[in-house]
């Protein structure tokens, strides 16, 4: 091949490299004037009675239903049984925080058909407290580095210093003891356990481990007498709050649910197609979400369901969604409607929502009501003013002073 020809052939490919990348990045949509006229699944089939309309027949068969419909077309199968659990504490120190807390280093590790997975958990808690601790259990998926058990590096992403002062217990593990956030490594950790999930079309992947390990550290908290159980509020950011919708959604343990940010098959409506779309993030992220839904890639409208149902699973427990004003491509407007959407589940257990029908201002949020909610100034991240305002969500919940 002449030198004149392999230039001709290289700039030909990257030529093409760069068209693929522009239409990729400019491609979605930001204009709410071109959101498609879309019809919502409805949370009750039109074949159900009028009178069949409430909680019971809710939580005893169309609940299950809709976790079925997630399951199988979105998350993955959540699988549940395994041989032996362990929990070794690594590293204890009492009077960590200037004596104000307590920090415990934890192994969590779970054995099935002599195979294993460890999550490492770091735990903070109030050593001013009179009963077990109220907690915040974040799933982390930025750098190890933003939960420091020796705070030298103090991050917002997590400042467990403003829980503790605050009365409550503050956790993290990191997403990739779950399974790596990587497409060609994520089967080595949860799904070591599960190998047959990735033979299957619904089979879980990386958020469904990640949820799955949420579980195992209530199973923990259940097991010990310094952290409240009954009172532990899951966390997530991005790809977090993604997990962190399905861990509430399948573990009615978790007394709050707080996604951050979630956008995309989180929080935000799949259907109105802004930013992020359903095709984008499995091109990016195939190994994040089951096989069946790439059946989804711009189609949509067939799913059957979409994320406000999500939500309205956590039904009546309390749940808080947040957005950042400059983060479209996670759709503030299509994750507030979510909230909107999924009050109907809530009225079926008469839990009020204080939201407005439009969302609110920017920094305005909405605490007092069981479907919480703001929109913070700024981009997206994690950051002391979204945990504040988990708090106060947390404290009007747990009737804390
Ligand atoms: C983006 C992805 C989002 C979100 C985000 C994050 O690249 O498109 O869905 O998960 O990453 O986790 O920060």
């Amino acid at each position: 091949m002449s030198k004149k020809y392999k230039i001709l052939v290289a700039a030909i490919q990257m030529y093409g490299a760069l068209l693929i990348f522009c239409t990729q990045v400019f491609a979605q949509n930001y204009d709410e004037s071109k959101v498609p006229a879309y019809t919502l699944p409805p949370l009750f089939p039109s074949t159900i009675n009028q009178n069949e309309k409430n909680n019971l027949y809710w939580e005893r068969t169309r609940r299950l239903e809709v976790l079925g419909f997630f399951r199988n077309s979105v998350y993955g199968q959540m699988p549940r049984t395994y041989n032996d659990m362990q929990f070794a504490i690594t590293n204890e120190v009492p009077d960590a925080m200037n004596g104000k807390a307590s920090l415990k280093e934890l192994a969590i590790t779970v054995l099935k058909s002599g195979a294993s997975v460890t999550i490492h958990l770091i735990l903070f808690i109030p050593n001013n407290r009179k009963q077990p601790a109220p907690a915040f259990l974040l799933i982390n998926n930025r750098g190890a580095n933003n939960t420091d058990p020796k705070r030298i590096e103090k991050s917002e992403f997590w400042p467990a210093e403003i829980l503790i002062d605050s009365g409550y217990a503050i956790a993290a593990f990191h997403v990739n003891d779950a399974a790596p956030d990587d497409s060609t490594t994520y089967q080595n950790g949860v799904l070591k356990l599960y190998p047959e999930q990735l033979k299957v079309p619904n089979g879980m992947k990386a958020i469904g481990a990640w949820a799955w390990a949420a579980s195992r550290v209530l199973d923990y908290f259940e097991e010990q007498k310094d952290v409240d159980a009954k009172r532990v509020c899951i966390v997530g950011h991005s790809r977090g709050g993604k997990a962190a919708l399905w861990a509430g959604a399948e573990d009615k343990r978790f007394a709050i649910v707080i996604s951050n940010c979630s956008g995309n098959s989180g929080a935000a409506l799949s259907r109105r197609k802004f930013g992020e779309t359903v095709k984008r993030i499995n091109d990016r992220f195939p190994y994040w979400f089951c096989g069946n839904y790439k059946k989804y890639n711009d189609n949509e409208a067939s799913l059957p369901v979409d994320q406000h149902m999500l939500i309205s699973l956590m039904a009546p427990r309390p749940v808080y969604v947040t957005s950042a004003s400059k983060d479209l491509w996670a759709d503030p407007k299509g994750s507030y409607l979510s909230l909107i959407h999924a009050q109907e589940a809530y009225a079926l257990y008469g839990k009020p929502s204080a939201l407005t029908p439009e969302p609110p201002a920017i920094n305005t949020p909405i605490i007092n009501s069981y479907l919480g909610y703001h929109n913070r100034e700024g981009t997206h991240d994690l950051t002391v003013y979204d945990w504040k305002n988990f708090i106060q969500f947390a404290n009007y919940h747990f009737r804390k002073p």
